[in-house]
């Protein structure tokens, strides 16, 4: 479960650093994988893999290719991480379910991504949703990010700090090369996880390390019942490259069902 220190830290900043939460073997293949893949265009890699809407081919801009898990161990591995499911249980208040995976690959150049999201004050909308009462954080949507490469040149992903809890819009003038305290580039040594609540206004800066593209495994997770993405679920043709436990994260599912993954790893949680 997330510890104290965790609860405070992502109620304050609306994310938190797990350092090297995913071991260096799987970094590393992960790597090899999306080197691999972001050098061919999509009608040669294996299905379903498939960059996220399609781009033409073009090494020079970020490459996000989806449905990873269907096709390496290392990936349903990351998805099933028990450093990142301790604090997605937790976040999720145990009815977590798994929704799309981005291999995002960034060469030097790529461009900036822009600010999105952060919190507006009216009404919330379930479906991103952040509250903290009762020594409990609680979110509906978020954003688990595994990161492949080192980040310490205040390049790559960035936040605005507390704008999961602000009550007035972003002034457009900030973006995400504004500077901290405003806007924050944490430093990310490769094998740490960012985990931050879709609420959060957040973004990328250019990569400019010629020597090493950025590549980071973004996942979302939801509440099983409050959903971005209603009825999304394992591919029906693909599902059996699944593990069962990772086929059964990705279901919808009431919030008074307990996930069988849930009770295996709450009970494995508790006997650490
Ligand atoms: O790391 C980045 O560049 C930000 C990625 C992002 O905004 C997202 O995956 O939603
Ligand atoms: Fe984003």
């Amino acid at each position: 479960m997330m510890t104290p220190y965790e609860k405070w830290h992502f109620d304050l900043m609306g994310y938190i650093v797990l350092p090297g939460a995913v071991p260096k073997e799987d970094i590393a293949r992960m790597r090899q994988l999306a080197l691999e893949w972001a050098a061919k265009p999509d009608e040669q890699l294996t299905a379903p893999l498939a960059s996220y809407g399609k781009p033409a081919f073009d090494v020079t801009k970020t490459r996000p290719i989806m449905h990873v898990e269907y096709v390496d161990p290392v990936f349903q591995r990351a998805l099933l991480n028990k450093e990142i499911m301790r604090v997605v249980l937790t976040l999720t208040d145990n009815c977590p379910q798994v929704l799309l995976s981005s291999l995002q690959v960034y060469p030097a150049g790529g461009g900036p991504g822009p600010l999105h999201n952060g919190a507006a004050g009216g009404i919330q909308n379930p479906a991103n949703q952040y509250q903290a009462a009762d020594g409990r954080v609680f979110a509906t949507f978020i954003n688990v990010g595994i990161c492949v490469t080192d980040s310490l040149r205040g390049e790559g992903f960035v936040a605005v700090p507390g704008s999961h809890k602000s009550n007035f819009a972003c002034p457009e003038g900030i973006t995400v090369d504004s500077p901290a305290p405003l806007v924050i580039a944490p430093d990310i040594h490769a094998g740490d996880v960012v985990i931050f609540t879709e609420l959060l206004r957040h973004g990328g800066r250019n990569w400019m390390n010629k020597d090493e593209p950025r590549i980071v495994l973004y996942t979302r997770y939801c509440t099983s019942y409050a959903s971005w993405s209603v009825g999304y679920r394992a591919m029906g043709e693909h599902a059996s490259k699944l593990p069962p436990e990772l086929a059964e994260l990705m279901e919808p599912a009431g919030f008074q069902h307990r996930k069988k993954v849930v009770t295996r790893l709450l009970e494995e949680l508790k006997a650490k």
